[in-house]
């Protein structure tokens, strides 16, 4: 019901365009995605699709076939365009078998390629895709990329080359690694900015949160697609978790396991709520741990769920904020007021499926239902749903955005940690970092059967 109400008002108000603003009841567009259109529609297939909304699925993919152009001049975040877009339609073609979202999913990765024109080969972040010239972020360190953008599109370029047979796709990602294992890394930790031109760092600034988290993701989800034959991903994995765990894992004097941010060897005592994911992703990786580790990734993951919950709990909407910190006297809370907003975004959730998933321990269930009703209680409008300014206030002030990634992330997890395990199994999926599956590429198969159970 959550999925039809933010579906048939993004159809009625916004349809065709990126996203629904839910109180003007109007379009929203995003310039991450240039004038490239339809990000709600191809975001939510997917989602359509598993939870068996038949005819919206049928409307979302005749306007792919329709009206879905790549052949617009239009500079785009090439890291967003390919989680959301080019994960979306390889979703939407594993799922379905539909011809149309291969098609256009090899397209749209062609049209990424000239991102991958520089020195290095180390991407930019923006690309004009009509002319092919990109650049990067004029606030990022000294003319860096940022690490969470191109170390994000590693699984998608991956299924690109199986799709397409052309090894293109999965060189350019390849390559990405290969700079990387060349560089000295402070600490045994992956600084977030990495200049193109020279292939040297920017600043040691080191997140698991924004600007680096997927990253990290990715690492562990490459071992895990390759059906674990990537020793090279998995290594990389193993070796960023144990420097993550030195540098950056801390217990408040309350007794809550958080994730710090690391400048220059100095640890801010922030957790972002994008950082919430590790729980998830610590709890998936736990199971290839070296050293008889499986049982502390498991605990690790656990805690983090734990002190994301409280981050939830410790407001008075019960819906998390954009940060919170473990200094002046205060633990999980937001103190700054630009903190203070909830934007629909999935990552607590998603850490409870995972947890759910791994463990079946019921309070996982709990903590998802107090997150629903939260999110009715406060984020549904009549015309969709929207994100919060100041989940410590006791009225909403909405932001009037429903992101897509609300559709693609934030409903699909809810809908699967209510679900049976058997449904996109573990051992057969993995998810993108916008939540959209992706076949395990299974060690003796090429064939289509096999990865679709
Ligand atoms: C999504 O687009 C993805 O999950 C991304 O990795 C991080 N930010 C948003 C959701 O918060």
């Amino acid at each position: 019901q959550m999925m039809k109400h933010a579906w048939d008002n993004y159809k009625h108000y916004a349809w065709g365009l990126n996203e629904l603003k839910p109180i003007s009841k109007q379009g929203h567009s995003s310039n991450l995605f240039g004038n490239i259109q339809g990000a709600t529609i191809v975001d939510a297939l997917d989602t359509l699709y598993i939870m068996e909304m038949k005819e919206e699925f049928k409307e979302a993919k005749e306007w792919v076939e329709k009206n879905l152009d790549f052949n617009v001049n239009a500079e785009i975040s090439v890291f967003e365009v390919n989680i959301r877009f080019v994960g979306g339609l390889l979703s939407a073609y594993y799922l379905s078998g539909e011809e149309v979202f291969r098609k256009k999913a090899v397209e749209l990765g062609e049209k990424l390629l000239p991102a991958f024109n520089t020195p290095t080969g180390i991407p930019w972040a923006l690309l004009n895709i009509k002319s092919g010239i990109g650049r990067n972020w004029p606030w990022a360190s000294g003319g860096s990329s940022i690490l969470a953008e191109f170390g994000t599109l590693h699984l998608e370029f991956v299924h690109l080359s199986h799709l397409s047979g052309n090894p293109v796709f999965a060189e350019k990602v390849m390559n990405i690694r290969k700079v990387l294992n060349r560089l000295d890394k402070p600490e045994g930790l992956y600084p977030n900015y990495l200049n193109p031109s020279s292939g040297q760092w920017g600043q040691h600034h080191v997140s698991i949160g924004g600007l680096g988290d997927s990253f990290y993701e990715y690492l562990l989800k490459a071992w895990l697609m390759s059906d674990k034959t990537d020793e090279e991903g998995k290594k990389m994995y193993y070796d960023a978790v144990q420097a993550i765990e030195t540098h950056l894992i801390r217990k408040s004097s309350g007794g809550l396991t958080y994730i710090a941010e690391w400048k220059g060897g100095l640890l801010e005592h922030k957790m972002g709520h994008l950082t919430c994911f590790a729980g998830g992703m610590f709890a998936l990786g736990a199971d290839g741990a070296p050293n008889d580790k499986t049982g502390h990734h498991i605990e690790l993951g656990a805690e983090i769920a734990r002190t994301c919950h409280e981050s939830y709990d410790r407001t008075s909407m019960k819906l998390g904020p954009e940060a919170f910190r473990f200094d002046g006297g205060v633990e999980a809370i937001a103190t700054r007021q630009n903190e203070k907003y909830y934007i629909l975004r999935p990552e607590v959730i998603e850490t409870y499926m995972y947890m759910w998933r791994l463990t079946h321990d019921p309070k996982y269930r709990q903590w998802g239902w107090e997150a629903v009703e939260a999110l009715e209680k406060h984020c549904r409008v009549d015309g969709g749903y929207s994100g919060i300014r100041d989940v410590y206030n006791n009225h909403e002030s909405h932001d009037d955005v429903q992101q897509s990634f609300f559709l693609s992330e934030t409903l699909k997890y809810l809908y699967l940690l209510f679900s049976e395990d058997d449904l996109l199994p573990f051992e057969h999926w993995v998810f993108n970092t916008e939540a959209h599956p992706l076949p395990v590429l299974h060690k003796d198969d090429g064939n289509k059967e096999e990865n679709q159970k």
